[in-house]
């Protein structure tokens, strides 16, 4: 993946527990880069040790930091050079899950060592809809819930998010019913 996603693990880590706690989950990961750039490619496996080394310093599972890391990012890819490009893709939730696919496409026109993941939005109603994720990546999906949790404080929309199907369990791909209520 990109390293803006590591870089955002990095800021996520060090605003909320500081730099030398930080030190400890790189050290415990065995990632050996100093920093990391964000508009270059790195080996999945890296986020991934991150992400478990993380959990193993801080005590907590590793979905409850995917999931947290799934909040962060919408707010810190906004302020951190896609602003612009997060305010295009919608005014409010559901415009903004539907307006997914075309955000990476493109982000890809510029990256194009974006493997992006597709989001599709269905049986959609006045306060809710089904959403379809699917990936070329595995173990990300409790990041999917922080980051549409992260979208419902972006619109100040109150969010319930449950996934009712796993590629885990067998199933062809993921998929969550989200509940909303905007404010
Ligand atoms: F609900 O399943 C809200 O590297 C959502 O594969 C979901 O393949 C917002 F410059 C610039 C760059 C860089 C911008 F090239 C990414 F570095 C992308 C910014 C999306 C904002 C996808 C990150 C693929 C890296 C799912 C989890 C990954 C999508 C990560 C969240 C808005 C983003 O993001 C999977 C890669 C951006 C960029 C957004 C993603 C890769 C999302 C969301 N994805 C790189």
């Amino acid at each position: 993946m990109y390293g803006l996603v590591n870089k955002a693990i990095q800021d996520m880590v060090c605003s909320r527990f500081g730099e030398n706690i930080w030190k400890e989950i790189k050290q415990k990961a065995e990632v050996e880069a100093d920093i990391f750039i964000s508009m270059e490619g790195y080996p999945d496996d890296t986020t991934h040790k991150l992400v478990k080394a993380a959990s193993v310093v801080l005590g907590l599972s590793s979905s409850e930091i995917m999931q947290a890391f799934g909040e962060f990012w919408v707010q810190y890819t906004a302020q951190e050079g896609y602003g612009e490009m997060m305010d295009m893709s919608g005014d409010t939730l559901p415009e903004f899950l539907e307006n997914l696919d075309n955000l990476h496409a493109r982000v890809g026109i510029s990256f194009p060592k974006l493997k992006p993941p597709s989001f599709e939005c269905t049986e959609m109603e006045e306060d809710s809809l089904s959403l379809h994720y699917r990936s070329t990546r595995e173990g990300l999906t409790p990041m999917i819930i922080g980051l549409v949790k992260g979208l419902g404080t972006r619109f100040d929309t109150e969010v319930e998010i449950t996934q009712t199907q796993s590629r885990d369990d067998g199933a062809e791909h993921d998929e969550f019913f989200v509940n909303y209520k905007s404010n």
